[in-house]
Parts: structure tokens; C-alpha cells; sequence
């Protein structure tokens, strides 16, 4: 293959190389019983590797490829660029939105001819190639048309425009055998409560994902249809603001059991959380879908979709998957970008070299945590109290029961220490 990339040979494995290389990430490592490649089922995010162009709020594009433009003979050989940096990092998958791959055209039916130009080519291209979709997305906040919303818009067309693209999409994502759908409502929510009628807008985005979910069963389509929370940004409020109000939705629409979480670092910071209180409490909950990777800088208050590279952190975020078991249908898309000061293709690689690399240290770390057990029976031995007749009786008792309890066997409760530094020594050991 000869294009944008050349000259940038195939990432090898190689712990000691001084060249571009992988120096933690080795698909063929067995850890918990499973190569590592399997466990952490990477994807390349289209939209960041070659649709941005390097843009931020106070300047245009600082990036110069070569298919920046809006015609489909640009589109091609994006796709070309695309599958040759998934060669090179020997990618399992990628992921992208509707906007990322094909011009926009005139009307509906031009943008979707596009759209399905592009498709017929990455199905061309996937017969050959060893990187598979792991999932498909509709841009539904990037053209004006959306600036209200998508299926919260106060104009009843934009409901019917978001309803074909994400038909569209699903189609698609379901044709090239993607593994999971994703729904990120950048704008469902709003910018300011005066103009907004919340109740209807939250029917109404409960109606369109009851609609989806049902024609993903009319196609046949197996892979997960995953939401992905974040508390604001683009617009001031968002819906599906983190992983515990996302469920209360579910809850209120009967599709706790049909739809999962695809949870963001970058997100789970902006809500106020760790990424790993959103990961736990989606393993919880029974909803945990797959993950987009990524980093925020924790000084300024958005999404920088940063590279990961805290070791650490990205091991406490595997602690939670493997405790749930690992990923069945999800995987670790970096949802990341190069800094708009990157501007090579050797830039792009590094960056998710770096960033494998990261995630391979984390699930090691991670594996070996939980292999070890120390952490799980200090956390069990915390709990023990619960393993005792009478405690487990507590539970099918009523109030005036278990009141009596205490004056009738003399309870007097003695604090016990939560022992949290020594359980942060112990994580110190592993990462
Ligand atoms: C933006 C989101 C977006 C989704 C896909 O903040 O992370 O990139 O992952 O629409
Ligand atoms: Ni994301
Ligand atoms: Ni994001």
C-alpha cells in the first residue's frame, strides 16, 4: 500500500526498541486467560484521526492532509489514509459517525448516497483487512440543522431528519458486522431552560431510543445498542448527564435490559466523577458496555480527548472491567486526538502507540491486582459482619424487627478502620 503513511513501517512488539514501537503491548500475551489483544479490543476513532482538522476556539486548522476538502474522491482517500494507519497498528477495530467518512450533500438522499459510497468501499476494504467495526454513530450535533437538538428538537422535522440518519447508520454499522451502536447526544439537553421544555423533550428522546431499539430487532442486528453519558458540552445541559441518570431513563422507558453504557474518562471527569465510579457503577447496574479511552487535562474544565498516559488511573479503570468480567462486545476506543501542534502522520501513530502501550500497562496491572486478590479480600473482610445468620435475617425483616434487635441482644457498634492508605500502598505495588 503506498499513501499518507509511508514510510512508517508496521508497529512491531519489541520492549527494547528505540524505534516506533510497542513496548508493553503485546496481543499475544496471555493475562487472565485471554490474549491481551482480546481483552482490550482497540479501536481508532475516525472522527479524531482524520476528519478534525486541528481547529480550536480561537483558531482554524492547523493540519494539512491531503484529503481535507469535500468531494468523494477526498472521502477515498481518507479511507485509504484510515486503513493504513490500521495496518500499521495492527487495529482490531475502528469506529465512526456518518459526518466523519462522506461529504455532505444537498438533501438527505445526496448525503446518503455518500454516505453508502463510502460504506460499499470499507466493505471493500474490511474483505482484505484484519480491522473490524466496532461500532458505528450518527453525527447529530455538528450541522446547524442540529443546533437545537436531534430528537429533542423543538422542530418536529429534525425529529424525522435524526430518525433516517440514525436508520441510516444502524444499517450501515449492521452491514459491515459492527459489534455495538453508539448514541452520544451531544445536544439533547439545552442551553438554557427559558426556551426548553424539558418534559417533552425527555419523552420524546425516550420515544426515538424505543424506536431504535425496536429496529434493531426488525434487522436482526446483534451487536449493543450503548449510550454514552456526559454531563454537558456542546450544549449547557446534557440528558444523559452520567451512568446513574442514564439508567434512571432507561428505568422510565422499560430499556435497562436493551441498551448499555459507553463510558468516557474525558466524561466521567467533567460529571464530577472517576472513571472508574462510572465503570463500577455500570458493572453494577448491569450496563456496561465498552469504553471510550481517552485523557482529560485535568486544569481546564472540557473535553480535551486527550491520549491516555496515566498508567494509574487506567489501571483502576481495567480493575472495574475485568471484575465484570471483561469486555464481551465492547473494546477500548480512543476516543482521543493529537494536539493541534502534532502535525505529522508519525504524530498520529506515536500518539496511539503511546496509548496501547498505556492500556496494556493498566490491564496488566489491573490482571495482576485481582489475581493477587489482596484488594478483594480486604474489601470482603469489611463486609464479613453481612455472612451471619442474623445479619442476612435483617435483610427479609421488617423495621420494628430489626429494632428490636438491638436492645433485645445488646448491639453496641465499634468502628473499624476503612484502612483506605493501606489499600492505596497495596494499589502502589501494581502500577
Ligand atoms: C464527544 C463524544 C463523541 C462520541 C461519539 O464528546 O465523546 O466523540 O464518542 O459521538
Ligand atoms: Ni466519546
Ligand atoms: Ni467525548
Amino acid at each position: 500500500m503506498n499513501g499518507y503513511f509511508d514510510g512508517i513501517a508496521p508497529l512491531k512488539f519489541d520492549p527494547n526498541s528505540s524505534e516506533l514501537a510497542f513496548r508493553h503491548y503485546d496481543p499475544d500475551e496471555i493475562v487472565l486467560g485471554k490474549r491481551m489483544e482480546d481483552h482490550l479490543r482497540f479501536a481508532v476513532a475516525y472522527w479524531h484521526s482524520f476528519a478534525w482538522e486541528g481547529g480550536d476556539p480561537f483558531g482554524g486548522r492547523t493540519f494539512d492532509r491531503p484529503w481535507f476538502s469535500d468531494s468523494m474522491e477526498a472521502a477515498k482517500a481518507k479511507a485509504d489514509a484510515a486503513f493504513q494507519l490500521f495496518e500499521i497498528l495492527n487495529a482490531p477495530y475502528f469506529c465512526w459517525h456518518d459526518a466523519d467518512i462522506r461529504p455532505e450533500g444537498a438533501t438527505f438522499a445526496e448525503s446518503r448516497k455518500n454516505f453508502e459510497a463510502i460504506i460499499d468501499l470499507f466493505e471493500e476494504k474490511m474483505a482484505t483487512s484484519r480491522t473490524k467495526l466496532l461500532w458505528g454513530t450518527a453525527n447529530m450535533f455538528s450541522h446547524r440543522r442540529f443546533m437545537s437538538g436531534a430528537s429533542t428538537n423543538p422542530d418536529p422535522d429534525v425529529y424525522a431528519w435524526s430518525a433516517a440518519t440514525v436508520k441510516l447508520c444502524l444499517d450501515a454499522t449492521h452491514r459491515l458486522g459492527g459489534e455495538n451502536y453508539v448514541l452520544w447526544g451531544g445536544r439533547e439537553g439545552y442551553e438554557t431552560l427559558l426556551n426548553t421544555d424539558m418534559g417533552q423533550e425527555l419523552d420524546h428522546m425516550g420515544r426515538f431510543l424505543s424506536m431504535v431499539v425496536d429496529y434493531k430487532h426488525k434487522i436482526g442486528f446483534k451487536g449493543q445498542i450503548l449510550v454514552e453519558p456526559k454531563p454537558q458540552e456542546p450544549s449547557k445541559h446534557q440528558y444523559d448527564y452520567d451512568v446513574a441518570t442514564v439508567y434512571g431513563f432507561l428505568k422510565r422507558f422499560g430499556l435497562e435490559n436493551e441498551v448499555k453504557m459507553n463510558i468516557e474518562q474525558g466524561h466521567a471527569i467533567l460529571a464530577g466523577h472517576s472513571f472508574e465510579h462510572e465503570l463500577a457503577l455500570a458493572r453494577e447496574l448491569g450496563i456496561l458496555g465498552s469504553i471510550d479511552m481517552n485523557r482529560n487535562d485535568y486544569q481546564s474544565g472540557w473535553d480535551t480527548d486527550q491520549f491516555p498516559n496515566n498508567v494509574p488511573e487506567v489501571a483502576l479503570a481495567y480493575y472495574e472491567i475485568l471484575k465484570a468480567g471483561g469486555f464481551t462486545q465492547g473494546g477500548t476506543n480512543f476516543d482521543a486526538k493529537i494536539r493541534r501542534q502534532s502535525l505529522d502522520p508519525v504524530d498520529l501513530v506515536a500518539a496511539h502507540a503511546g496509548g496501547m502501550d498505556t492500556c496494556a500497562r493498566g490491564l496488566k496491572a489491573a490482571a495482576k491486582m485481582l489475581e493477587d486478590g489482596v484488594l478483594e479480600d480486604m474489601r470482603k473482610e469489611r463486609y464479613s459482619g453481612w455472612q451471619t445468620p442474623e445479619a442476612q435475617s435483617m435483610l427479609g425483616a421488617d423495621l420494628v424487627t430489626v429494632a428490636a434487635r438491638v436492645e433485645a441482644e445488646g448491639i453496641n457498634p465499634q468502628p473499624r478502620s476503612g484502612r483506605q492508605e493501606i489499600l492505596e500502598n497495596i494499589v502502589n505495588r501494581y502500577v
